[in-house]
C-alpha cells in the first residue's frame, strides 16, 4: 500500500511557479494547485509531496486534464498507470494538466506527437507508458515492481475486447462473449496465483491492468448497464483490491470523465 501522505514541511512551489503566481509557500498544505498563464494558454499544475525520506525534486509529468473539471486529473488509463508507478515507488511528481482538445504550444514542443503521458527524466522528455514505467523501474528500483516476462501478458486482451463490446450495437455479435472469455481466463489465473498477477505483491502488470478495468467497469456500467458477473469472483475481488489502494484512489479519474471520454466511441 502506498504510504503517501501530506507532509507539511516539504511545501514549496518551484521558482517558476512562484515567479508566475507570486504565491508564498503554504506551510499547512502539500497538495497544491497552481496555474501558469503563458502565451495565452493556461498551464495547470498539481504538485504532490510524498512521505519517503530522501525527497528528490519532483518529476514533471504531463497528464490528461479532466474535461468536466479542468483543474483535475482526467481519464487517461496510461497516465494513471504511470502515476500509480510513481505513487507505489514513493517518487514525488509535479503534474502538468494538459487539455487534449486544445493542446498548448508548450506541450507540443515537449511532445510533437501530442500524446500523454510524457515525463521529464534526467532532462529528457520521455513518452509512452511502456517506456516510462520501464525507465522508472531502472531509475527507482525500490520497491521492485517488475513483472516476470511470462506473466506480463496476463489480462492483456481485456482492454481491446472491452472496447469491442462497448462499441457494439448488436447484442449477438459475440463481443460480450469475447470479453467474458478474457475475464474468465483472468479469473482462473487469479484463483490459482493471486491475489495479484505476480502473487502476493502488486507489480507493473497490475498497475497497467487496474486502470483499464476501472474504465471497463464505469463505461460498461453506464452505457450497457453491464457488470462483471458473480461467476467471476476472483476478478471481482482483484478489482476491489486494486481500486481501494491509496495509490489508486489518489490517481483515479472521475467517473463522469470516464463516461465522457468513451462517449465518442459509443456514439460514433
Ligand atoms: N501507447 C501510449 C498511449 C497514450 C495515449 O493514447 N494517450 C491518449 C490519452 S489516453 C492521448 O494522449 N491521446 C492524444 C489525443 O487525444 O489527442 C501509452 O501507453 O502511453
Amino acid at each position: 500500500m502506498s504510504t503517501a501522505r501530506i507532509q507539511p514541511t516539504a511545501c514549496a512551489f518551484s521558482s517558476t511557479i512562484k515567479q508566475h503566481l507570486r504565491l508564498r509557500p503554504q506551510p499547512s498544505l502539500c497538495f497544491n494547485h497552481g496555474a501558469i498563464r503563458g502565451r495565452g494558454t493556461l498551464r495547470r499544475t498539481l504538485r504532490v509531496y510524498m512521505s519517503s525520506a530522501p525527497s528528490p525534486s519532483p518529476l514533471e509529468i504531463c497528464v490528461k486534464a479532466s474535461v468536466t473539471t479542468p483543474s483535475k486529473l482526467g481519464d487517461c488509463p496510461f497516465c494513471q498507470r504511470v502515476l500509480l508507478t510513481l505513487e507505489e515507488k514513493h517518487v514525488p511528481y509535479d503534474m502538468k494538466l494538459v487539455d487534449l482538445k486544445h493542446k498548448p504550444e508548450w506541450f507540443l514542443k515537449i511532445n510533437p506527437e501530442g500524446k500523454v503521458p510524457v515525463i521529464n527524466l534526467s532532462e529528457k522528455w520521455v513518452s509512452d507508458s511502456d517506456v516510462i514505467t520501464q525507465a522508472l523501474e531502472e531509475k527507482f528500483p525500490s520497491p521492485p515492481l517488475g513483472t516476470p516476462p511470462e506473466k506480463a501478458s496476463v489480462g492483456s486482451k481485456i482492454f481491446t475486447t472491452f472496447i469491442g463490446f462497448l462499441k457494439s450495437k448488436d447484442p449477438n455479435d459475440g463481443t460480450e462473449q469475447a470479453l467474458l472469455s478474457e475475464l474468465g481466463s483472468l479469473n482462473e489465473y487469479l484463483k490459482e496465483n493471486g491475489p495479484f498477477i505476480n502473487g502476493k505483491d502488486i507489480s507493473a502488470v497490475d498497475l497497467s491492468l487496474g486502470p483499464k478495468l476501472y474504465h471497463m467497469e464505469i463505461a460498461l456500467g453506464h452505457y450497457k448497464k453491464w457488470t462483471v458477473p458473480d461467476s467471476l469472483p476472483s476478478v471481482k475481488s482483484y478489482m476491489k483490491t486494486i481500486f481501494s489502494r491509496d495509490s489508486f484512489i489518489k490517481t483515479r479519474a472521475q467517473p463522469q470523465d470516464v463516461i465522457e471520454g468513451w462517449r465518442p466511441k459509443v456514439e460514433g
